[in-house]
């Protein structure tokens, strides 16, 4: 089954795809303005993007929402994390938490599919972590440098892609959508 994905961002593509071709699905990326209104909350930007998404495009589609919640920060960037990494970026963030022991943080992702103009299933992935102390890594995309998961030493960014995937807040939620697809299969 394909779903169009409208996205600006191939890394997103890529790593989803990995995920979600196991459940028979294809996602394909489509060049149609991702509207994102500005908002605390990814998922309300989320399920606002796939509803006009759906309406433009009148086939089934997903967006994805996603960010970085540095508790030290009180959730900073969170849903401003795409224009802080393209502002201040990584070192602008490993100066920010300089000298702060407490170096907790989340990736929160939240998929919306749209299969109708009524109908929007919100799919959540959330990955617990820490900041790194320096940056380090080429791989991934985005924080992937300056995250570790939790029980884990190294950061997203020295990982391979399926390894990423398999703890990433991106991989949980797709699989959540890819297991609610291969339920529905039938309707
Ligand atoms: P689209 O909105 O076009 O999908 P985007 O990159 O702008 O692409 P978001 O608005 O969802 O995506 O912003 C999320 C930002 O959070 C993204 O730009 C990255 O900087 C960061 N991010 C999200 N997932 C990440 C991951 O797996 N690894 C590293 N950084 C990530
Ligand atoms: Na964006």
């Amino acid at each position: 089954m394909k779903i169009m994905f409208v996205t600006n961002n191939m890394n997103k593509v890529i790593e989803a795809n990995e995920i979600v071709k196991s459940f028979g699905i294809e996602l394909i990326p489509i060049d149609v303005k991702k509207i994102e209104i500005q908002s605390d909350s990814l998922r309300e930007i989320a399920i606002y993007a796939a509803k006009h998404a759906y309406e433009v495009i009148r086939k089934p589609v997903v967006v994805e929402d996603s960010g970085l919640f540095i508790d030290a920060l009180n959730g900073f960037p969170g849903p401003y994390s795409s224009y802080v990494y393209r502002t201040i970026g990584l070192k602008g963030i490993l100066k920010l938490m300089e000298g702060v022991r407490n170096r907790n943080a989340r990736f929160i992702a939240i998929v919306a599919l749209a299969i109708s103009d009524s109908e929007i299933y919100v799919f959540e992935g959330i990955t617990e972590g820490y900041i790194a102390n320096e940056i380090r890594g080429d791989k991934g995309f985005g924080y992937d440098p300056i995250f570790i998961p939790s029980n884990h030493s190294k950061t997203f960014a020295e990982m391979d892609r399926s390894e990423k995937n398999m703890y990433s807040h991106r991989g949980k939620a797709f699989r959540a959508l890819g297991e609610w697809v291969y339920a529905n299969r039938d309707r």
